[in-house]
């Protein structure tokens, strides 16, 4: 059975120590990357939805965990960008603060964590930082390969191949929105953690 990723509604947004927000036990998958790496167009795509998820070409706008509901019964959230140093350090450690505060605070609902790189650039050190605090958390991971239109195919396969080495041979799936099989290969493995 699909899960119908277009039956899709905002929730909710939630700031740091967001103490009086409710969370069910809904399964949950969340999305992080640095700024900028087309994560918010890719929910969008997962959803078919056009806007749905707020995009900008300013990076650092998203500055709270958005929550998403799918087919009535799991959470798909979209996390700040981390590690973007343009902010001021204040605002970048505030970010920070949010994103390991919410995988701490939803540890046991995520069934995994969408990690966005740019294939082009590669995985930098916020990227590693943050892939070993979520390693920490023992939490499942998906590294998704963003930006891949303009690759080759020979690049995108080095590419894959750099990935998986740099994060010791994790699922790798390289995305392009234009390319939809790319996102049916995400959904899928979003899907099988969901429905157990
Ligand atoms: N050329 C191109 N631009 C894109 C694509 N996806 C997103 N963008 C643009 O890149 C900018 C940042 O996208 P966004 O999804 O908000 O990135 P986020 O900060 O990672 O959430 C926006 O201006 C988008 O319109 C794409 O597939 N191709
Ligand atoms: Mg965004």
């Amino acid at each position: 059975m699909w899960i119908k990723f277009s039956d899709v509604v905002f929730n909710k947004s939630v700031g740091l120590w967001a103490e009086k927000v409710f969370f069910d036990d809904k399964k949950e998958i969340v999305f992080v990357g640095r700024s900028n790496m087309w994560k918010s167009s890719l929910m969008n795509a997962i959803f078919e939805k056009k806007d749905l998820v707020k995009t900008s070409a300013k990076p650092g706008k998203t500055r709270l965990a958005n929550l998403f509901i799918v087919a009535k019964k799991y959470y798909l959230t979209d996390l700040p960008g981390y590690g973007f140093a343009k902010l001021g350090k204040e605002h970048k450690d505030k970010l920070d603060w949010l994103i390991s505060w919410y995988l701490e605070e939803r540890k046991s609902s995520i069934k995994k964590v969408v990690v966005l790189i740019d294939s082009k650039l590669w995985a930098q050190e916020s990227d590693l930082d943050m892939y070993k605090f979520i390693l920490s958390l023992e939490l499942p991971i998906v590294i998704v390969l963003s930006k891949v239109d303009k690759l080759s195919k020979n690049e995108i396969y080095k590419s894959v191949e750099h990935a998986k080495e740099s994060f010791f041979w994790q699922e790798v799936i390289p995305v392009s929105s234009s390319k939809n099989i790319w996102i049916t290969e995400l959904c899928k493995s979003i899907q099988s953690v969901l429905i157990k």
